[in-house]
């Protein structure tokens, strides 16, 4: 008998798979529906982690498990090519971004063949090709010719360390999203993509989606597009005939306004400092303030006053006008009429200035008081001192203001979005160049699609100070394409995030050259049946496929309206960091000498922490594959949590992975002889030999419903193993000691067959070889996906609890539906009831069938 060798075996397979071409999709299949599965697309950084691991295990889970259920199934991969930390490694080891990324590619390609991922290799996209990113620059005019991309100086975010602008979207907590570093404002004129044109429809679309993405996601993209319904009113200043618009949810409140807040990059602010330049300095400082702490509650609220004035156009009271931290320049109009009375903010801003604070809204039955208000009133109430809108619900009173301020002309009903358009234009080289020129003479050009791709130059040299494209006259010098004379080339490049907002629609026709994709083929995969990847995208990369997915339908280039059908968002995968105080640095757990810091012997503080290389926490796939093969590593990873949770990862998992694998090879390659090949006949099959089939079936049943909802893979396998447990039972009381009926090899043989295929999308490789020593040909791939019989499933016999005057004394298992005399003769005869009758009278017995059997005695 041979052992299970599992890198022997894992290199047979693979290579048969390649040789067969057994993953390449044939776009069409007669009677096939076709399923696109998809998990997010690799930045190649030159090595994959536990996470890619655990997403593309998924994927390709669901890619075979879909397969077998008869679907014609599209598995891509790419690779997301373009970005910093290429262009970081050029200036760091003079290797050029398109060499280092190359051959991370190559590398990550090598190991992403070792797990036996299910990949239509054929399809392969990189973003940092020309063939892709020239349709980057075809979109990005189009774009414009639609009015959707335009240049504008404003105020942006930039980080010091990636030496570049990011996107509101690509800040977190008022850091960079990639490099953690503090973002500063710094004002600049970029390119835009109008994605608020689209808010609306992004927000409307979460409709269709709720069914088959996490609600979480869903919530984020609400809150991150913000939509709020309002007031503009406009407040005339006092001394000129200028307006001041605010932006107000609660028009009720206008008759408690008794001070107007700007925002200190408000246009009129520089106005004002000629006059007064004894305040620079503070506004100076409220600039400077990040955007998040400025918003944030708690943090102190900081202003000045300007020394002007505006009339409230509704009682035509003088208002100071203030400049105030807390008042974002980029929401809203910038200003704010402020309601002390019944707004946090305000409250606090009042009382650290000495600002009057007037009540316009009470409780019913109440009358609040001005000196005993220790905190803003914001609930609901009735109107005072609101003239002739007194006494009125404040709901009610909002909709009357309204619509009395839209009727006097001071203003107007508007939404407000928190979303802002999305910042594409980076001052970097390694990412796709935008297709502008600037003449000397015509201005600012869009390329001519004909000169298609602006490709990257070459023979840059990379520093740290600056865009290394500004060093490059091959590349700055352009013709113009209206008028032929000299231009400039613009040297900004996309955002990467261009670039992974529309590669699932070339992966359904990756090689086509003339157009980014040909309609009919993306309408014959999108939207994509299951996305799969991380849930740090939901507002970035999940938001900007969803916008472009529809500018490309207005297009008229795909039919749908949403890129992803069905999103799942796997969990982190964690594992011990190992963190020493004394050195102040973090140790992998192999590098501790007996659990303590291998450099000073102090005892070091474990965490369970997200794998990172900051923590040093990581563990090495390509180990794990050498040492337990790629099917314990898929194995443990689907194993140890349902995919939306956390996976903690532990060696000790592993093992037992592996010992189950080990446990399945020898179950099935021992004693071959016991392999019936028939199909059963349930009508001869004997009383233990049922319970097998039963058991099976339940299996089938468990592992088909536990993939189908929501994919937790976890508890199919741990049904798969119970099976097992069983099986080897049956193998030696059973088959072993010979007490099979004339179907028991038949039952045993239908039982391995199924056990193989039903692990085979979870374990391709093992079952594979197990399918062929069972003296079938070819590969598990091409079966069918086992199917249950509803009735057998079910036992055809029950447990009945036996009572004795209500107290459970026994109980019996007897077939299904026996008539009810029988079964109180049988309950009479069984001996520990007898024993309790004995010399008694018996009053009555209540048979309820398949349930109970009580016996009243005197
Ligand atoms: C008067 C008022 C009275 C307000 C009251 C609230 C309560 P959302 O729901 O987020 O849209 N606001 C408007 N523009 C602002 C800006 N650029 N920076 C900071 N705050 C701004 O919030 C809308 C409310 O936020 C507006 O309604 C305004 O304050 C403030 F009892 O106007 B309100
Ligand atoms: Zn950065």
């Amino acid at each position: 008998m041979r052992e299970y060798n599992f890198s022997e075996i894992e290199e047979k397979w693979k290579k048969k798979w390649e040789e067969e071409e057994l993953f390449k999709n044939k776009s069409k299949e007669e009677g096939k529906e076709n399923y696109y599965v998809l998990e997010m697309f690799p930045y190649p950084s030159g090595n994959i982690h536990m996470g890619h691991v655990r997403n593309y295990t998924i994927g390709d889970v669901i890619g075979r498990y879909k397969t077998m259920n008869g679907y014609n199934v599209l598995h891509p991969i790419g690779w997301d090519s373009f970005g910093l930390p290429a262009e970081n490694a050029a200036i760091k080891n003079k290797i050029h971004p398109y060499k280092w990324t190359l051959s991370n590619i190559d590398n990550m390609k090598k190991q992403l063949k070792m797990l036996g991922f299910s990949y239509d290799w054929d399809r392969e996209i990189a973003t940092c090709k020309e063939d892709y990113y020239k349709w980057n620059q075809w979109i990005f005019i189009k774009m414009y010719e639609k009015g959707l991309v335009y240049k504008k100086k404003s105020n942006v975010n930039w980080c010091n360390s990636c030496n570049t602008v990011l996107a509101n979207e690509q800040v977190k907590d008022g850091k960079c999203w990639r490099c953690d570093n503090e973002v500063i404002q710094k004002k600049l004129e970029q390119w835009f993509f109008k994605i608020t044109d689209y808010a609306d429809e992004l927000l409307e679309g979460h409709k269709k989606l709720r069914k088959g993405w996490p609600e979480k996601i869903l919530t984020m993209q609400k809150n991150w597009i913000g939509r709020s319904y309002g007031t503009e009113i406009n407040f005339k200043l006092e001394d000129k005939e200028v307006n001041i618009p605010v932006f107000t949810t609660r028009a009720d409140t206008i008759y408690g306004v008794t001070y107007l807040v700007i925002a200190p990059e408000y246009d009129l602010v520089d106005e004002i400092l000629e006059e007064r330049p004894e305040i620079r300095e503070e506004i100076m400082n409220m600039r400077n303030e990040d955007k998040i702490s400025r918003m944030a509650e708690g943090v102190e609220k900081t202003g000045v006053f300007t020394g002007r004035y505006v009339i409230n156009p509704l009682n035509n009271e003088r208002v100071p006008l203030w400049i105030g931290n807390y008042v974002l320049t980029d929401y809203g109009t910038g200003a704010v009429m402020a309601v002390p009375a019944h707004d946090e903010r305000d409250f606090e801003f009042a009382k650290k200035y000495n600002l009057e604070i007037k009540i316009v809204i009470s409780p019913k039955g109440e009358e609040l008081k001005v000196e005993e208000l220790e905190k803003a009133y914001t609930k609901k109430g009735i109107l005072i001192n609101s003239k002739e809108f007194n006494g009125m619900e404040n709901k009610k009173a909002l909709n009357e203001i309204a619509r009395y301020i839209e009727e006097e002309k001071i203003g107007k009903k508007t939404v407000n979005y928190r979303l802002k358009d999305w910042l594409v234009s980076r001052q970097r080289y390694w990412g796709t160049p935008i297709p502008v020129v600037y003449c000397e003479k015509c201005g600012m050009q869009m390329e001519k699609i004909e000169n298609l791709p602006i490709k990257l130059p070459s023979d840059i040299e990379f520093t740290e100070n600056g865009n290394p494209l500004e060093s490059s006259e091959e590349f700055k010098n352009a013709i113009c394409p209206k008028c032929g004379g000299k231009a400039r080339r613009e040297t900004d490049t996309m955002d990467t995030f261009v670039d992974s907002s529309w590669y699932y629609l070339r992966y359904t026709d990756p090689k086509e050259k003339g157009i980014a994709f040909k309609r009919e083929n993306a309408d014959a995969w999108t939207p994509v049946n299951q996305y799969i990847g991380g849930v740090e995208h939901a507002v970035m990369h999940l938001l900007y496929s969803r916008f472009l997915h529809k500018v490309l339908r207005d297009f008229g280039m795909v039919s749908s309206d949403e890129p992803f059908k069905n999103l799942l968002t796997q969990g982190m995968v964690l594992g011990p960091s190992n963190y020493c105080e004394k050195n102040k640095k973090y140790y992998n757990s192999s590098e501790l000498v007996d659990g303590k810091c291998p450099e000073c012997g102090e005892k070091v503080i474990t965490k369970v922490e997200k794998m990172s290389k900051s923590k040093n926490n990581g563990v090495d796939p390509e180990h794990i594959i050498k040492n337990y093969g790629a099917d314990t590593a898929r194995l443990f990873t689907l194993f140890a949590a349902p995919p939306e949770r956390e996976l903690e990862w532990n060696e000790n998992g592993l093992v037992g992975g592996h010992r189950f694998l080990t446990k399945l090879w020898r179950l099935v390659v021992e004693k071959p002889e016991f392999i019936g090949e028939k199909e059963i006949n349930i009508k001869k099959v004997n009383k233990e030999e049922k319970k097998l089939v039963r058991k099976l079936h339940q299996t089938i049943k468990k592992v088909t419903e536990s993939i189908e909802n929501n994919f937790h893979f976890n508890t199919a396998i741990a049904a798969t193993m119970e099976l097992l447990n069983e099986m080897t039972t049956f193998k030696v009381e059973i088959l072993e000691k010979g007490n099979y009926g004339e179907e028991g090899k038949n039952v045993w043989g239908d039982a391995v067959k199924k056990l193989v295929l039903m692990l085979s999308p979870f374990v391709p490789h093992i079952t594979d070889e197990l399918w062929n020593s069972l003296k079938m040909n070819g590969t598990v791939y091409k079966e069918e996906w086992p199917k249950y019989v509803e009735e057998w499933t079910k036992s055809d016999e029950v447990i009945l609890a036996i009572q004795i005057n209500g107290k459970l004394r026994d109980t019996i298992e007897i077939a299904i539906n026996k008539d009810k005399a029988e079964i109180e003769k049988m309950a009479l005869d069984l001996p520990k009831i007898k024993k309790y009758i004995e010399e008694k009278e018996i009053k009555k017995v209540i048979v309820i069938p398949n349930k109970i059997v009580n016996i009243v005695i005197k």
